[in-house]
């Protein structure tokens, strides 16, 4: 007995030291620590700014392991991440441009899941918009998510627990519902099932009304046939091929805007045509491969429901690039240099309002 409980001690310990470790990276140089620590850590701007100037001057590969740990980070603000990697593609040393690429794979090879996982991290949904507890102390609850601005409806998941104060479930997507109270009613007090919601014919992992929402095929595990089931597929609608010189720009301002957000969130994308400053939205079709999630077509009938944004190579030369993105009402042109063989974001040229 005794021996069992100092074992049950080392390994609690054991797990103790693990979470400490996962979330205190350590970098032997006194600088670079101090300098991610505030880019961790700090509420001010300013400092992390003067954090990520003093690592990109150290220019080691230290300094740059420094950058790219606050990049892969999740929860932190994408915004200032965008900072970190212009900054690392104006510096464009060897050292920088490995740092970039070596995110890019971070991004592209995590794991990919259907639910929004930098609103679900560690357990801690969201404050949920609604509760209800049922007779037997279960408590179910629904959180409304609104994937990206206007959004119409926003997506709702259920939330439950055996009782309060108990870990929650894997949340389960219900789907954009008219009356999602009315259902957490009917769940609660057992006269409807949660079977519709949870069946998944092709045993992809990704349940039918899931699938419907997104777009792929809900009766295929591979909906685009290139051997990597939905569930694991970062862009589910695009089978994973190499891409032209285009499509690497493309790609590369593409992972600047959204590989930073540390989300798995479906994002919708279409291409934009201009036609003088007339804006034509094309065929939506999917692109881009989805470092931050999804990436899917929208449907006809979703045309005005959602919020979509196109990226366009406006200009190329063999080292240089400039690439129009286009989101609801504005946009940005990103200017991108090839250095070492790797195409980067250098700059942000302007901002427009339409
Ligand atoms: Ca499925
Ligand atoms: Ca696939």
């Amino acid at each position: 007995m005794q021996r069992f409980r100092l074992f049950t001690i080392a390994l609690c310990l054991l797990t103790l030291v693990r979470v400490l470790c996962a979330q205190t990276p350590h970098f032997d140089n006194p600088r670079v620590q101090e300098n991610v620590d505030i880019l961790l850590g700090s509420q001010d701007n300013g400092a992390k700014f003067k954090a990520i100037d003093a690592l990109i001057a150290l220019n080691t590969p230290e300094a740059m392991g420094g950058l790219r740990t606050y990049l892969t980070q999740p929860g932190k603000d994408p915004w200032m991440k965008q900072r970190v990697l212009l900054a690392l593609g104006k510096h464009g040393t060897p050292e920088a441009v490995i740092a970039i690429a070596q995110f890019e794979r971070w991004a592209e090879s995590r794991r990919r899941s259907a639910i929004p996982f930098d609103i679900f991290a560690g357990n801690h949904p969201p404050k949920p918009d609604y509760t209800v507890t049922g007779a037997d102390g279960k408590e179910w609850a629904l959180v409304q998510i609104a994937l990206q601005r206007r959004v119409n409806p926003p997506s709702i998941w259920l939330l439950s627990r055996r009782a309060t104060g108990k870990p929650w479930e894997p949340p389960i997507f219900l789907g954009p519902l008219g009356k999602p109270e009315e259902l957490l009613h009917q769940l609660a007090n057992g006269t409807k099932s949660l079977a519709i919601f949870t069946r998944d014919f092709d045993h992809d992992r990704l349940p039918d009304v899931l699938e419907k929402y997104m777009g792929t095929n809900p009766n295929r595990a591979d909906s685009d046939r290139d051997g990597i089931p939905d569930e694991l597929d970062g862009s589910p609608l695009m089978p994973n091929r190499p891409l032209d010189e285009k499509g690497r720009i493309r790609q590369a301002a593409f992972t600047y805007l959204f590989a930073v957000s540390g989300s798995s969130r479906v994002l919708f994308q279409r291409d934009t045509i201009m036609q003088g400053h007339t804006r034509i939205d094309a065929k939506p079709t999917q692109q881009y491969r989805g470092y931050s999630g999804w990436v899917v077509p929208l449907t006809a009938a979703d045309t005005g429901n959602y919020d979509s944004f196109g990226l366009a190579v406006i200009a190329m030369t063999p080292t240089t690039a400039k690439v129009r993105v286009d989101l609801p009402g504005h946009g940005d042109t990103l200017k991108l240099q090839k250095k070492h063989g790797h195409w980067v974001v250098v700059g942000v040229d302007m901002a427009w309002i339409s």
